[in-house]
């Protein structure tokens, strides 16, 4: 039996909360209980004893205490690799014309429908282990491989699996709008989303977002708008992948949907900026799949910030764009290619992440909140982007549960 209440102490804390550089307390104190943050604060306020009695003392090693990692942007589950793929883009082939000529997304669908559920996670178990070694407790992970009904909702009950098995949080997003399968007409294939598929996965709950790929090689603002409305006439938040390889007005639909989030935004313009700024929808930027496909464009993060726009980062973890399993490495590159400072790639990954989900119970360390945090061996928390491929994670606590 656990003890009612847990005190960390010997660790200095990067709250993330605004108004300080990181939310830093040096020589902090941690009071956990029943899964929760009771308290956190300078450790010489600590509370010395509560109505249980004493708390069982950790002793964090003189780790810098952060949030758990928030990855809010994953295509983790799904079958197959596309190495050789990116051989002809290294070769000079195009990634939409790659797409075009239906290898692209579609060559991972052919990949993941010859998977069952069963075979489905433990190819994909890895990919999560990957985030979790890193510091992970929360991740989103997005269908879209699957384009038919039976695959789609295979992909979302997989990933829901995947983390009963690792007992972490993962938040499943509908993305059966990542491209048109092949033998249909696009707006066809959305009518059947609209009409079946989001439906039955709305129905088995196995669906806490909706998502969809806006750009000329997938779907228009116009389709979007009615999946968009679908979603919302079940009480499903909206995201989008918007204005990635060109500038469609994705991110102002999101807006005015007042959806959650709108990611990669490499082609983002002033408008698109205000929209965001104007709805409070979080900017998720993705350096793994500009790096990838060696886009020479970045995401507008200077307007962005002018403007106030939270942004976030993620690992945007797929076969095809960014095969990317390393959150540090994530925030490493927001700061080198982005230009982000490490406390923004940080709070990208925890308060701005969480914002994101739509979650209001972690991304900070602050009483109320769920105890999910990570001790780092680091002198300074912008060590956390700085080094690279270099293990620092002490220690994970998930839910009050030290790992
Ligand atoms: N944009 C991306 O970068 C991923 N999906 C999307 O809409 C990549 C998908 C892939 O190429 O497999
Ligand atoms: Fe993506």
């Amino acid at each position: 039996m656990a003890a009612p209440e847990q005190l960390w102490v010997n660790l200095d804390a990067a709250t993330m909360a605004p108004g300080t550089p990181y939310g830093a307390i040096p020589d902090a104190a941690i009071l956990v209980r029943n899964g929760l943050i009771s308290w956190i604060g300078p450790r010489v306020e600590a509370p010395v004893a509560s109505a249980g009695g004493p708390a069982q003392v950790h002793d964090a090693g003189g780790a810098w205490v952060t949030p758990g990692l928030v990855d809010c942007h994953t295509h983790l589950v799904h079958g197959g690799s596309r190495a050789r793929e990116w051989e002809m883009r290294l070769a000079g082939e195009g990634y939409e014309a790659i797409a075009r000529a239906s290898g692209g997304i579609l060559s991972t669908v052919r990949a993941t429908r010859a998977l069952d559920e069963d075979a489905l996670v433990a190819e994909s178990l890895p990919r999560l282990d990957a985030l979790l070694a890193e510091g992970v407790t929360t991740v989103e992970i997005k269908s879209g491989y699957g384009l038919d009904t039976p695959t789609e909702l295979r992909m979302l009950a997989a990933a829901r699996r995947l983390g009963q098995m690792r007992g972490v949080t993962v938040r499943t997003t509908f993305l059966g709008a990542h491209a048109t399968p092949p033998g249909w007409d696009a707006d066809a294939y959305m009518d059947l989303l609209i009409r079946e598929t989001l439906p039955q996965a709305h129905a088995a709950g196995l669906a806490d977002a909706v998502d969809a790929f806006c750009e000329r090689i997938a779907f228009t603002p116009a389709q979007v708008r009615r999946l968009f409305e679908a979603a919302r006439g079940m009480g499903l938040p909206v995201k989008l992948h918007a204005e990635q390889l060109s500038n469609s007005g994705g991110a102002a639909l999101l807006a005015e949907c007042g959806g959650l989030s709108a990611d990669h935004l490499e082609h983002l313009d002033d408008a698109g900026v205000a929209a965001l700024a104007a709805s409070g929808s979080v900017a998720v930027l993705l350096p793994g799949a500009y790096y990838m496909l060696r886009e020479t464009q970045a995401p507008p993060v200077e307007a962005l910030r002018r403007a106030g726009v939270p942004m976030a980062v993620a690992t945007d973890c797929n076969p095809g764009t960014s095969p990317l399993c390393s959150p540090l490495l994530a925030m490493n590159m927001a700061c080198t290619l982005f230009g982000l400072s490490p406390e923004e790639a940080l709070a990208g990954f925890t308060r701005q992440a969480a914002r994101a989900l739509g979650l209001h119970d972690r991304g900070v360390l602050a009483p109320g909140l769920r105890a999910d945090f990570c001790l780092w061996r680091v002198a300074h928390p912008a060590e956390l982007a700085y080094a690279l491929g270099l293990p620092r994670l002490a220690g994970t606590v998930v839910g009050g549960d030290a790992r």
